[in-house]
């Protein structure tokens, strides 16, 4: 597999949430997980051959987060801290180089968008970062909400849709749409 993209020093590579309990076997799987890991490890070692900043970000709940159904949330408990669920696929390659950040680890508060509570779009502005390049789990949830982020925070936005997959496949276009009117540009 290679890169279709030519990869910037002011580029950031954000892979999002490419964690076991979202990929086929997890708690919260979505159809199509596994098969995006050989694509978004060509996109990491090309950003990192460019010199581009890659982030991989993590959905990091406490036990009995406020998401859980158990809870009166949305979704069946998933990417629990320091449980097997929340590491990240075994296959992806993550340099130690990647910087990891961790997302949603209020016990009250959810948090879609990998921009959300962490300090993440002061961090790249910081380092010079104009443009941010997303892919990951779930396109309809945490990958949309970052990608709305990343537009509202400044950054040029690029969605790799083809190394992203939804958990519910019908809300695909209804979302691709609001991040292009968002001002995201998206790769099918
Ligand atoms: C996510 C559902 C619940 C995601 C996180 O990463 O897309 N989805 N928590
Ligand atoms: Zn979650």
């Amino acid at each position: 597999m290679t890169s279709s993209l030519h990869y910037q020093r002011q580029d950031a590579l954000l892979v999002v949430d490419m964690q076991n309990d979202f990929c086929e076997g997890g708690s919260l799987a979505i159809n199509g997980g596994n098969a995006l890991v050989p694509g978004i490890n060509a996109e990491i070692a090309a950003a990192l051959d460019a010199g581009a900043l890659v982030v991989a970000s993590r959905d990091w709940h406490p036990v009995d987060h406020i998401s859980f159904d158990h809870r009166g949330g949305p979704w069946p408990t998933h990417c629990v801290q320091d449980t097997p669920g929340a590491e990240f696929h075994p296959d992806l390659n993550l340099p130690d180089e990647v910087i990891r950040v961790s997302k949603a680890t209020a016990f009250n508060a959810d948090a879609y968008s990998a921009f959300d509570g962490t300090g993440l779009g002061d961090y790249l502005r910081e380092k010079g970062i104009k443009r941010v390049v997303v892919c990951g789990l779930a396109l309809d949830v945490c990958v949309h909400a970052t990608v709305l982020a990343a537009c509202r925070e400044g950054f040029t936005t690029l969605l790799l849709e083809t190394l992203s997959a939804a958990a519910d496949p019908d809300a695909i276009e209804r979302c691709r749409h609001d991040m292009q009117d968002a001002g995201a540009e998206v790769h099918a």
